[in-house]
């Protein structure tokens, strides 16, 4: 067996004006509550170390900026100590964040922080950019302007194996961002690369008809079931179509009295199902204890792609 503690740190609520000293230590409390229950990989939501501010137009430039991290995350001030608390357990996470390059570009990113040799592994910038540039008309409508504040990621799909977890053997990791769930294209990249373990944070409005183009007359409640149904349809879909783990993290709860995020934090096994879930819509660690090795029988049956997949057939989907 290639086993690995793994856990899902879902933070409640943040709000815009919430200290970032105050989000730090929720998120130093998640970690360290996830490693005494032995966890060796954590997993943090999107834009971690702040509320979910596309939602909002900010027009005020040093407002906007606060929102993002400039520099090196591991040893930046403001993000600093996570990492170091990372590192003196022994435990990887894997974290969301604004990120502003030295020369002026912002990305939605997603970072694999490897404790044992207090580096960082891996870096995606999200790909799929959900939303408007141009706030919506309706005062009351929940903008989600991502367009606005981040580039299309430019680094692709990219898995990466992890040294000295499940006993040396190396895991395939990859990362996503929230709405790239969505995409099987998104999946499908990571899934030929032999990916195992898909770690996907995420901020999904619980209700926002303007922005799915759904009902307006829809009840919040109604609506949030319909976005929690479709986060596990795609998340459990997609992993066993690939045969592989997936955890995925929520920031959740209600943001500025007025701002319902989904929760359903999960950690789905290879065959699609769920092996645990977030009880709360609060700040709460999601643990499992996991096998590799399940993911065996559907990268060898199944979906073994190298014998059933039919190439020729696909080019519609790249534009050919
Ligand atoms: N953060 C993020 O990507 N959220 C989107 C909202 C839906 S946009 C129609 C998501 O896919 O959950």
């Amino acid at each position: 067996p290639r086993k690995i503690k793994i856990a899902a740190a879902q933070v409640g609520t943040v709000h815009r004006t919430s200290p970032r000293e105050e989000t730090l230590s929720r998120l130093l409390q998640l970690l360290g509550d996830a490693a005494s229950q032995g966890a060796e990989v954590v997993l943090f939501p999107e834009t971690t170390f702040t509320t979910f501010f596309p939602r909002y137009l900010i027009e005020d430039e040093a407002e906007l900026q606060s929102f993002f991290e400039h520099g090196d995350v591991a040893t930046a001030p403001n993000t600093k100590p996570l990492f170091d608390k990372a590192r003196e357990l022994g435990v990887d996470i894997s974290v969301g964040l604004g990120e502003a390059t030295e020369d002026g570009q912002h990305f939605n990113t997603s970072i694999y922080y490897h404790s044992k040799t207090g580096s960082i592994l891996s870096k995606y910038r999200k790909i799929h950019l959900p939303g408007d540039f141009e706030p919506f008309k309706d005062p009351n409508a929940v903008n989600q302007l991502e367009k606005r504040y981040f580039l299309p990621g430019n680094l692709g799909f990219n898995a990466f194996r992890v040294p000295k977890l499940a006993s040396n053997s190396e895991p395939i990791f990859g990362m996503m961002i929230c709405n790239d769930r969505r995409w099987p294209e998104a999946w499908r990249c990571l899934g030929l690369q032999g990916v195992e373990v898909v770690l996907c944070g995420y901020n999904t409005a619980g209700f926002a008809p303007h922005l799915w183009g759904a009902d307006v007359s829809q009840t919040p409640e109604a609506a949030e079931a319909d976005a929690l149904f479709h986060h596990k349809l795609t998340m459990q879909s997609n992993s066993y179509m690939n045969a592989t783990f997936s955890v995925c993290a929520a920031r959740c709860g209600m943001d500025d009295d007025k701002y319902n995020l989904i929760g359903g934090s999960c950690i789905i096994d290879p065959e699609g199902k769920i092996l645990a879930e977030a009880k709360t819509k609060g700040d709460e660690v999601v643990f499992a204890e996991i096998d590799l090795d399940a993911c065996r029988q559907g990268k060898t049956r199944t979906f073994d792609f190298a014998r059933h997949r039919r190439v020729e057939h696909y080019g519609r989907i790249v534009g050919q």
